[in-house]
């Protein structure tokens, strides 16, 4: 008898054991995509803290540098009375949503790991780890808001 449950113990922990390294194996693709420039990173006490705001029409500070392998949390605050998105991608995925945006304002704003949208007065956090030398935008799709400047460059060195 207690052969047997050694057994069931030993299966149970295989299989654990296997399911974790399936999980593993998924590692950056999130939701079936995938970012050159890193991957959505889990909040921890080493992630470092930037804090940005959504105004009319811009950010504040427009630039930061992050470096590679860097876990960053990003605090943003919507400081003004219109709604804003924050996402982060390069120049062609910016190019991409700003696309998406204007030939479907009514479908709002639908988010994909690497981006949210933040109401009048709303604070949000997004977690990222940048995992590759290079310049990433972060950027506001809203109708209007790209082409009026709301980008910012984070610079990862
Ligand atoms: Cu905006």
């Amino acid at each position: 008898m207690r052969n047997l449950w050694i057994s069931v113990a030993v299966i149970a922990w295989a299989a654990l054991a296997g399911s974790a390294v399936a999980a593993g194996m998924s590692g950056p693709m999130n939701g079936g995509e995938h970012f050159a420039f890193g991957h959505p990173g889990a909040p921890s006490a080493h992630a470092q803290v930037i804090h940005i705001k959504a105004l009319d029409f811009s950010f504040e500070p427009k630039s930061i540098a992050v470096r590679r392998g860097e876990t960053v949390e990003f605090v943003i605050s919507n400081d003004s009375k219109l709604t804003h998105e924050f996402v982060i991608g390069d120049a062609k995925l910016q190019a991409a949503h700003e696309k998406e945006m204007q030939t479907m304002p009514g479908m709002s704003m639908k988010h994909d790991v690497n981006g949210i949208s933040l109401a009048p007065g709303q604070t949000r956090d997004l977690v990222w780890t940048f995992t590759r030398d290079g310049v990433v935008e972060y950027a506001c799709h809203v109708p209007g808001h790209f082409a009026a400047g709301m980008v910012g460059k984070i610079i990862i060195h």
